[in-house]
């Protein structure tokens, strides 16, 4: 890993001293969902998830065509949108794709300027920047096209101190099921097309400013079946990371491939949440009914303090147990990871969420890989498309 980590450090260097944040972000957002039966999904996230009611937006408040419920989970905001009639963009978007993300939202002190420096450098545009208000101020908005259908929204919040967003008001629940540790998005990935990945890391960095922070080749990221390639894009202070996956050729059909079939095109893939004790936050899960890929192999825990060397003796986790709920470890020079990753969350094997805990380390995994491809694998079998 340490060529890769010294890759880090320049590329950030290089948008520090090189002034050219034209597009400087605060954060997430929000991301949006646009689901069937939004009700019936925020339902799932809170008992499921452990998100908690937070605003709602719907025939109640006015609105005719389409209804939103916002769940919130420590810095985590999701947005669970449906349409309310057939002859609606949203309707298409779900009849074309399935349950999925539709919106990925960042958090900027100029939507304004965010749309501009964007679209002058060859953004497509989805929202002219426009302004919401209510009695609590004013939210900006502006979006943009990124890959397939997805769209990057920027988010001007600073003259705003209401709950969520005018149109919204508070959504209040007899229903609080516990929090499951879930505090924010570490990275959100996305999957394109054969021999596409490159055009969008350049849009990127174009586009959005973004350094190439980590690059994973088919000779890293291959089974004895499939193969991908990824490529880690991350925004100036490092808050914002977006992997971008492509297929690559093996003997038989890789993940990606399979994820383009049936969302019907490029779209987010994973979701990878931070929690700092996925020990209890994944048993948790578990006792809730969130499915889990197959665990790896006993051969994998048996060399994981060959793999891990010296980090073993900062590892503060009983191994036992972590193989009891069959989370992965990886590390690199920094520190040690632990991540598990879910079945598919929707009928469609399309998108699934990652569980996360950083213990130092900056990477995504790479020593997974291989065991995380081949439990990925197995379950593609099982639904005959491998
Ligand atoms: O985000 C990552 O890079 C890791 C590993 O199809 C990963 O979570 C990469 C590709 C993939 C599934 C997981
Ligand atoms: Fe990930």
């Amino acid at each position: 890993m340490s060529k890769e980590l010294k890759s880090v450090e320049y590329g950030l260097e290089k948008i520090f001293e090189g002034a050219q944040d034209f597009l400087p972000l605060l954060g997430t957002d929000y991301v949006e969902f646009y689901v069937g039966n939004a009700k019936q999904a925020a339902h799932y996230y809170k008992t499921a998830f452990g998100f908690q009611s937070f605003a709602y937006s719907g025939l109640e408040t006015g609105r005719r065509d389409s209804v939103s419920y916002v769940l919130k989970q420590d810095k985590i905001r999701l947005v669970l949108t449906s349409p309310l009639g057939s002859k609606s963009p949203i309707n298409d978007h779900i009849v074309k794709h399935g349950d999925g993300v539709k919106v990925v939202a960042l958090w900027v002190e100029d939507a304004r300027s965010a749309f501009e420096e964007t679209t002058k450098r060859g953004a497509k545009p989805y929202l002219e920047p426009t302004e919401e208000k209510d009695e609590h101020g004013v939210v900006v908005r502006s979006g943009i096209y990124t890959y397939g259908e997805t769209v990057h929204m920027f988010v001007e919040r600073k003259n705003y101190n209401g709950l969520f967003m005018p149109g919204y008001r508070k959504w209040d629940s007899d229903y609080y099921p516990e929090p499951t540790g879930l505090k924010y998005i570490d990275h959100m990935v996305g999957n394109v097309g054969w021999g596409e990945m490159n055009t969008w890391v350049k849009w990127y960095e174009d586009v959005m400013g973004f350094v190439n922070f980590l690059t994973f080749d088919d000779k890293q990221i291959t089974t004895e079946y499939s193969a991908l390639m990824s490529k880690v894009m991350s925004n100036g202070n490092g808050r914002i990371k977006f992997p971008i996956n492509e297929p690559a050729e093996g003997i038989k059909k890789s993940q990606i491939e399979e994820y383009l079939d049936f969302y019907e095109g490029p779209g987010v893939q994973h979701l990878a949440v931070a929690t700092d004790d996925i020990i209890k936050t994944v048993a948790d899960l578990k006792a809730r009914g969130v499915e889990f890929l197959p665990p790896p192999p006993q051969a994998y825990y048996d060399d994981i303090p060959r793999r891990l060397g010296t980090h073993m003796d900062t590892m503060k986790e009983d191994l036992k147990k972590l193989q009891e709920l069959s989370i992965l470890v990886d590390a690199d020079e920094e520190g040690y990871l632990l991540q598990i990753f879910t079945k598919p969350l929707q009928d469609r094997p399309t998108l699934f969420f990652e569980i996360i805990q950083r213990m130092g380390a900056k990477g995504f995994g790479a020593g997974n890989f291989k065991a995380l491809f081949e439990s990925i694998e197995r379950e593609q079998a099982s639904r005959g498309t491998l």
